[in-house]
Order: structure tokens, then C-alpha cells, then sequence
């Protein structure tokens, strides 16, 4: 289909911007706070989480910022271990005020608050105690899921469940600081988690009258280096067991069959209770978060033990599995100063897919660019290259539009630059500039960026003129 003139973006378009607790909130270890897995990750040279973007200091400035920026939409996560500190039992009153005071602000700024109960930050009381391995864990998530919709219900219409379960359980170093766990344990925790996030949709339905939830996995298209048929078989495989597993069974409550042919090979599948499926089945989500990045592109794996290569891989960089695909780098793209590759028009494809399979409204929950931005001695920060890369996405996602995908919104990462997974404040996102590096806290200063102006523009006009 070539749109001449692709359709306008809907009147009530989300346009908005995302970030999450961990990474820009600070005060880890303060106002009641417990510590979370994430505050473990303290490596040498890089940024800790103890400040982060001092966001938790700066609510009033950075939502009178969102509100210039003319946000229709913000989603954030709200750190578990901040309102429970060890997960479960007492609660922090302070931390419970602290989302308070940010959800009124948004609401009084006329933007939508988007909420993500859980994001990376597992509390370490509940990770001592065996984290998503014990059941008990799941029991923990339903009460600190309905404390929430019971706190912030009457304000909050849009939630989503988890962020990135797929990310956990395939790039599991990050999440389970002092421990390996093999990947039998890593499929009983998703197992676990997949309930986990029923059980908050369930409970969002009961609790608040005007509630939508969804879950809000990474995906991605991903593509057959040739159209050899072993390699677009190879791709199917891992478009099912990275992506289509965790949205089959959030949406239709079954597992995917490719996924779970490849689990009973590998002897990955869970150990599962008398009701799990029924549970799982019962649940049924009002819209998609869909995280993109890139696509990814695979061939048909060789068995010869070079299946998997020998480097890192990140949540965007696939490592390739042996017997089952082998990553490769897609020659046609360009990538990032960080290694990601840059794929605009992967995004509508993604977005089709995704739509076609099942049918329910998406929201993009994160898509942007991470780089190395500067502050000029003038204090501005020229970001052509997020311009650049947002108009382009912006564009294939109208043409998605356009192709019929119910697309309710665009929530670029990040509103403000935050700590990267990986590299600290090396890796920026964001529009607004925070004036720190990882180790010297300088003046935390909040700095417009080039793309600030262009983005406002393009919220104002309503994505006519990018
Ligand atoms: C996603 C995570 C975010 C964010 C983003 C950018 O996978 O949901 O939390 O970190 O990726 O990744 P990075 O910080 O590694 O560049």
C-alpha cells in the first residue's frame, strides 16, 4: 500500500515521553525507600542510581517542563520498593505522597499519566527471598498492584503491567545481580511473572471503573538475512520465542506453539498449578505498550557451535542460540554510535504485525535514540541526529496508521536523559539535557536540547508538520 497522503494522527493522538523509577527518580536509599535489585548495580565506572536524574527533587520543575513541552501523555513507572519497601507488608506512607503529589501535577497539567507498575526494580527483600522463582513473589506483585489501583485509581486511566518481561528472561545478567540462574528457572519465572501480570489485569478491571491495562514487552520485527526458507524459518522460530510468547499468552492466554515446541526441546517448560491456564485465559488486556528499538535479522542456525557469538549481547544486540538461529547484522542499516542499528521503517512492520496478530489498540511505550550529547559553553545541545531519527519513526508510524494499525499514542524514550542500562549518562535520551556526568553530580541542571523545540512543534501541529 503507498499512502500518498497518509491519514492525519488522531485528534486524541498520546503524544508523550517515558522514562522509568530507577532511573531517574535518586533518593534510592531515602523517604523510606527499600533498596531494589537495581541498586545493587554499582559498576566502577559508571553512574550508580542513588541520584539519578534527582528527579524525586525536582517534580514541580520537570512536570512545569512536560507541560511547555505540551505533553499529552507521561509514562513512568512507580518504584514497588518505594511503596513497599521490602516488597510486601508495611507500607511507605511517603513514597505513596510522592506519587501523589506527581500524578496531581500531570492531571493539572492536563496530561494523561501513564503508569508501569513494575520496571527492572524488583524489590531486594522479595529477590533474597528467591525473587520470580518462588510463587510467593506473585502474591507479593497482587498486593502492591491493588494498593496502587486502590491509591492512584480515580486518576489514573492507563496502566501497564511489566516492562519488558521478554528482555528479562533473555538478558537475564542485569536482573539477577550475584546470581545464574539457568534457563529452566528463567522460564518458571516468566511463568510466574506472565501470572503475575493476569492477576494486575484482572485486578485493574475490578478496581478501577475506567481502567485500561496492557503489558509492555520489546518488540520487534524480526527479519531472514536471505529468502532462503531455512532462514525465514529461522526467523519465525525467534519472532515466537522472543516476541509472540509473551504477547499469545497476555492476550489470548495460550502459549504460542512454536515457543513452546522449542521449550519442551530445550526442557524449558514450567512447572504449572491446577488453574494457571485458567488464570492466564482470564485475563484479557485493553491495549499494547510495544518498546521498539530495531528489528533484528537472524539466519537458520548451523549446530556447529558457532551458532552463538562471541560477544555481549543487550536487549537490542541478539547473541544467536545454538540449533535454533544465528544473529546477524543486517548490512542495509545504519546504526547508532552505540552499536544499535537504526531501522524506521522495522517500526511499521513491527506495528502491522503486531496489529494483525491481535487486534487491540498500541500504544509505542519507548522508541529513541541514545548518544553522546553535549552542553555548548552557550548551554544549548544540538541533538540534529534525535531529530533525525524521531521524524523518521514518526513518519513510518503514520504510514502504520495509515495501513489500519490502532495507534493510540507515541511515547519516544525518554522525556529527560536518565541512567542507561549499560552506560550510564554516556548513552543520553532524552529532550531535556540533566547537567551531570557519572561520577561529578555538577549543577543537575535541567537543559533544553534541540529537540525539545521540534518536538513541541510537533505535538502543537499534531504530527502535520515533523
Ligand atoms: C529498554 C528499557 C529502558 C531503557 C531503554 C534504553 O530496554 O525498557 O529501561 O533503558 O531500553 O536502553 P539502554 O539504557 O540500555 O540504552
Amino acid at each position: 500500500m503507498f499512502h500518498t497522503t497518509p491519514k492525519p494522527f488522531p485528534n486524541d493522538f498520546l503524544w508523550g515521553a517515558s522514562t522509568s523509577a530507577y532511573q531517574v527518580e535518586g533518593a534510592s536509599e531515602s523517604h523510606g525507600k527499600g533498596p531494589s535489585i537495581q541498586d545493587l548495580h554499582h559498576p566502577a565506572d559508571l553512574s550508580d542510581f542513588s541520584v539519578a536524574s534527582d528527579h524525586y527533587h525536582h517534580v514541580e520543575e520537570d512536570v512545569a517542563l512536560m507541560k511547555e513541552l505540551g505533553l499529552k501523555a507521561y509514562r513512568f513507572s512507580i518504584s514497588w520498593s518505594r511503596i513497599f519497601p521490602k516488597g510486601k507488608g508495611e507500607i511507605n506512607p511517603e513514597g505513596v505522597a510522592f506519587y501523589h503529589t506527581l500524578i496531581d501535577r500531570l492531571v493539572a497539567s492536563g496530561i494523561e499519566p501513564v503508569v508501569t507498575l513494575y520496571h527492572f526494580d524488583l524489590p531486594l527483600a522479595l529477590y533474597e527471598n528467591g525473587g520470580w522463582s518462588n510463587r510467593e513473589t506473585i502474591d507479593a506483585f497482587a498486593q502492591y498492584a491493588k494498593t496502587l489501583f486502590q491509591e492512584y485509581g480515580d486518576k489514573v486511566k492507563y496502566w501497564l503491567t511489566i516492562n519488558e518481561q521478554n528482555v528479562m528472561i533473555n538478558h537475564p545478567a542485569a536482573m539477577n545481580p550475584g546470581k545464574t540462574p539457568t534457563n529452566k528457572e528463567l522460564y518458571q519465572q516468566n511463568h510466574h511473572m506472565l501470572l503475575a501480570g493476569a492477576i494486575a489485569t484482572n485486578l485493574c478491571h475490578e478496581l478501577v471503573p475506567e481502567g485500561k491495562i496492557g503489558p509492555a514487552p520489546n518488540i520487534i520485527a524480526v527479519y531472514p538475512k536471505t529468502c532462503k526458507p531455512e532462514d525465514v524459518v529461522a526467523a519465525d522460530n525467534w519472532e515466537a520465542i522472543r516476541n509472540w510468547l509473551y504477547l499469545d499468552v497476555a492476550v489470548k492466554g495460550v502459549y504460542n506453539p512454536i515457543a513452546w515446541a522449542y521449550m519442551e526441546e530445550k526442557e524449558l517448560v514450567p512447572r504449572m498449578e491446577a488453574g494457571d491456564m485458567d488464570l492466564l485465559a482470564s485475563a484479557k488486556p485493553d491495549f499494547l505498550g510495544v518498546n521498539y528499538y530495531a528489528t533484528a535479522t537472524v539466519s537458520a542456525a548451523k549446530n556447529d557451535g558457532h551458532d552463538r557469538a562471541p560477544r555481549n549481547g543487550d536487549q537490542q544486540t541478539m547473541v544467536g542460540e545454538e540449533g535454533v538461529y544465528r544473529a546477524e547484522t543486517n548490512d542495509l542499516l545504519e546504526t547508532t554510535e552505540f552499536g544499535w542499528q537504526i531501522d524506521s521503517v522495522g517500526l511499521r512492520t513491527t506495528l502491522r504485525r503486531v496489529y494483525d496478530r491481535y487486534h487491540l489498540p498500541i500504544l509505542i511505550t519507548e522508541n529513541g535514540i541514545g548518544a553522546r550529547d553535549a552542553l555548548e559553553d552557550d548551554g544549548t545541545v544540538h541533538d540534529a541526529y534525535r531529530v533525525d531519527y524521531l521524524r523518521r519513526h514518526f513518519e513510518q508510524a503514520r504510514l502504520a496508521f495509515s495501513d489500519g494499525v490502532d495507534l493510540i499514542g507515541y511515547c519516544p524514550w525518554a522525556f529527560m536523559d536518565l541512567v542507561s542500562t549499560h552506560q550510564g549518562y554516556q548513552k543520553r535520551y532524552g529532550f531535556v539535557y540533566i547537567d551531570r556526568q557519572e561520577k561529578d553530580l555538577k549543577t543537575l541542571q535541567r537543559v533544553k536540547k534541540d529537540s525539545f523545540a521540534w518536538y513541541q512543534n510537533v505535538i502543537a501541529t499534531n504530527g502535520s508538520r515533523m
